[in-house]
């Protein structure tokens, strides 16, 4: 009975060994506060909605509008930081996106969009982006599987709007975003 368990505790070991999946890394990644605490913003106001048949569930999502209709702002969204990530780690980024005749003035597009950030001494060294939704979309969520790069320092969770075109400023619509989620296995 003794070597079996000794069996069991090496081969749970060498599991642990082989794979560490960890939690989300985000902080309030579905808005259930009924607030954007935890999240960093730029450029956008930073409201939340109670959502009535709620896809991705619960009660409440982030729906940011960038925040100067006339102004030079034609981007900004959400962040929040990842400390801790280092080369090699596999990053795994999700969120669930929904948008009502999202645009921008003159035609041009504003697209929703998430995106994954590497920084080394304050610069960004690798970037991915998933979604680039505008117009109407029904919930959808979008995802981002990624390796940290050789020198990461930083890794940033960003929820973005993104105008297509600097003359085109300001945006009409509306964008939700829910259930955000940052999973790292090192
Ligand atoms: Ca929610």
């Amino acid at each position: 009975m003794k070597k079996m368990y000794i069996i069991s505790f090496v081969i749970t070991i060498l599991l642990l060994s082989i794979t560490i999946v960890g939690a989300n890394e985000l902080s309030n990644g579905d808005f259930e506060g009924g607030n954007i605490g935890g999240w960093s913003t730029w450029c956008v106001t930073g409201e939340t909605s109670t959502l009535e048949n709620h896809t991705p569930g619960g009660r409440f999502s982030a729906a940011p509008t960038l925040n100067d209709a006339n102004g030079p702002f034609i981007v900004g969204g959400l962040a929040q930081d990842i400390n801790g990530v280092v080369a090699g780690d596999q990053l795994s980024g999700s969120v669930w996106i929904k948008t009502e005749n999202l645009a921008g003035k003159h035609g041009v597009e504003v697209q929703a969009i998430l995106k994954l950030e590497f920084w080394r001494g304050g610069e960004i060294i690798k970037a991915e982006e998933a979604g680039r939704l505008s117009g109407t979309n029904d919930w959808k969520k979008v995802k981002i599987n990624i390796t940290a790069p050789e020198g990461t320092d930083l890794a940033k969770f960003v929820l973005l709007l993104w105008n297509a075109d600097g003359a085109g400023r300001g945006s009409t619509g509306k964008v939700f975003f829910d259930d955000a989620e940052l999973i790292i296995t090192r």
